[in-house]
């Protein structure tokens, strides 16, 4: 017999909406969660039994489980992905729309008796620190007990929440099921999904429904629906920025602390960065992390951008993880995590490509399957996930739970490009940056189905931004006629390959060279080479302690070919001219002026040494 309301909560509104949902998706059951460890651990302990997860060997990776999911459910479905304005251009081209009208018809249809023969969770959470300014409240309703179980580890879950929430509090109603079974013969289905699939967001009354799937970015809903699509419609009504960054600390050895924010899509490193081991050369330094994925950023009364991460835990990318790419979350999934898609070892442990050591010689693959070196597909699917607490981290900021946020100087953006970007530079001004973020591309990933070999990704929002990313772009540049001391921007490019195909930067945590440079421009400790992109370092403006590369390597990723630079600012234009007129005329002028930089740079940009 599941929970109740009693007691729980007198906020009327909620308690209307559950009933009033419950009516509609007709539930046998239903189970008001209160984000304690016991209640965890018996939803964990029923889906075990339920054949949902397995435990793996208590002695290597105590409180682990893994979970395999339908394989046609294993990435975010942008082509299923709605933002429902009333008008199709506050859409804007960056998102699928119908009308809200129609598309609440089409989901009234589907959600109708969908929870039949299951239970419906109701999962209250915060997105920020418990009560703190930047903080906002949702509430999902779900028919997943993986949902709510990864909902307690990725948020701040249950009665905190809407003790929070109080009897009048507004709270963004996240519905969600995994879609009424295919067949009756299939209500026994280990990972239902439905082959329909909705994620569906509502502006107007800041609602989400997500229909027919149980993957992390369709059906956690407190992630990318709510922490991005509706929050950046939010951040843009009340002056603030919701964005696809992780926040790590740096702290110099004499003590000068900055916090940076970056934006990546999906899949480009995110959590490697934030989790950044300093490497060799680097005795002293600490870095530290406040999130992997997603930062609010509002205006303090300092005058500066504070920035909160509004999870409380990490789903990150499981292939490719090791002690060389990433330790501290090697440590970090050590233990109370979530495995999802991964291979099992016959020993009871985990294991996916890119580990550390040999592939063993026999496998259960991600999809149950025999599996051994000689088998020509993945063991372990591209984009397996982790489900892990951010209390796991072992390089945690102190202020990651600070309801104030943490200040920001700046700001890095960064694709996956192979060739024509430089490994970094600086914007000249806050209009500067925000061209050198929206005109970011980045070449596919396994995060999102039916990608572009390469497709541009506007500060990494593209699939993120809940209105019409011009509109977007007109918030960002309105920063600058605010009383605020900014951060400042900058655009890196950890990919870019040589002659033969291979990366010429190592990367990881040799990435801390960078962040270092950005550190001194940013207490203005260094001046810069200015260069047709931006302001850029000299050779010996990096420090090069505990590496070797050279002079002639790093020529070779910092380098801009005049007919490169050109033909990227002539391509910039079909992104623009998408906008049409709802297009910030300083975009299309700095378009212009670097046209007309390329126009007159020589045949190669290099900076001097
Ligand atoms: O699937 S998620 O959106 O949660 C992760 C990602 O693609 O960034
Ligand atoms: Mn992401």
């Amino acid at each position: 017999m599941g929970q109740s309301a009693d007691g729980r909560t007198r906020n009327q509104a909620l308690l209307s909406w559950v009933d009033e949902v419950a009516a509609l998706t007709k539930p046998d059951d239903i189970y008001w969660c209160d984000g304690t460890k016991e209640e965890y651990d018996r939803l964990c302990a029923q889906m075990v039994d339920a054949g949902m997860l397995i435990p793996l060997n208590q002695d290597l990776r105590p409180g682990c489980f893994l979970a395999r999911s339908d394989p046609n459910d294993v990435a975010r479905v942008e082509n299923r992905t709605f933002v429902c304005w009333d008008d199709e251009v506050d859409a804007g081209p960056n998102n699928n729309w119908v009308a809200p009208d129609e598309m609440r018809q089409t989901l009234n249809g589907l959600f109708d008796g969908c929870m039949r023969g299951r239970t419906m969770y109701v999962i209250p959470f915060s997105m920020g620190p418990l009560g703190s300014h930047i903080a906002h409240i949702g509430v999902q309703l779900t028919d997943s007990p993986y949902v709510a179980a990864s909902m307690r580890i990725m948020t701040r879950m249950g009665q905190g929440a809407l003790d929070v929430l109080g009897d009048d509090g507004k709270f963004v109603p996240c519905l969600h099921t995994v879609g009424a079974p295919l067949d009756p013969g299939q209500e026994d289905v280990v990972w239902p999904c439905n082959e329909t699939k909705y994620i569906v967001h509502f502006p107007q009354d800041h609602s989400i429904w997500s229909y027919g799937s149980g993957y992390g970015g369709n059906a956690l809903l407190g992630k990318k629906c709510f922490s991005l699509r509706i929050a950046s419609i939010m951040a843009k009504e009340e002056g603030w920025l919701a964005e696809h960054m992780l926040i790590l600390g740096l702290e110099s050895p004499k003590g000068e602390k900055t916090y940076v924010a970056a934006a990546f899509p999906s899949a480009c490193g995110k959590t490697n960065l934030a989790m950044l081991i300093p490497p060799a050369g680097y005795e002293g330094w600490k870095v530290s992390t406040v999130g992997d994925d997603i930062a609010w950023i509002k205006p303090g009364e300092d005058g500066r951008l504070h920035a909160i991460n509004p999870e409380a835990g990490y789903f990150g990318v499981v292939p490719g993880t090791s002690t060389k790419t990433n330790p501290n979350a090697m440590t970090m999934i050590q233990r109370d995590t979530i495995f999802t898609n991964v291979a099992l070892t016959a020993d009871g442990d985990v294991w996916w490509e890119g580990k550390d050591g040999d592939p063993p010689a026999h496998l259960i693959d991600w999809r149950g399957d025999d599996w051994t070196p000689d088998s020509d597909t993945p063991a372990a699917h591209p984009n397996a996930r982790f489900t892990v607490a951010a209390v796991n981290c072992p390089s945690l900021d102190p202020a990651w739970d600070d309801p104030d946020g943490v200040p920001i100087d700046a700001f890095v953006f960064g694709g996956r490009l192979s060739t024509t970007f430089p490994l970094v530079y600086e914007s000249t001004d806050w209009q500067h940056g925000v061209y050198m973020a929206a005109t970011m591309g980045s070449e596919a990933t396994a995060a999102a189905d039916n990608q572009a070999a390469i497709r541009r990704d506007p500060m990494a929002m593209l699939p993120f931004c809940g209105y019409n990313m011009a509109d977007y772009w007109s918030h960002w540049l309105g920063f600058a006629e605010k009383e605020l001391k900014l951060p400042k921007i900058f655009r890196v490019n950890w990919f870019r390959k040589d002659g033969d195909g291979k990366f010429i930067w190592p990367g990881f945590g040799e990435n801390m060279r960078v962040l270092e440079w950005v550190c001194d421009r940013v207490h203005e400790n260094l001046d810069a080479v200015e260069g047709p992109l931006g302001n850029m370092p000299r050779y010996n403006d990096l420090n090069w302690t505990g590496l070797d590369f050279t002079a002639d390597a790093f020529s070779g990723i910092m380098d801009l070919s005049r007919d490169a630079g050109s033909n990227e600012a002539e391509a910039q234009k079909e992104l623009f001219d998408s906008f049409a007129d709802r297009l910030p005329a300083q975009m299309e002028d700095q378009r212009q002026a670097l046209l007309q930089e390329m126009q007159n740079a020589p045949e190669v940009w290099r900076v001097a040494s």
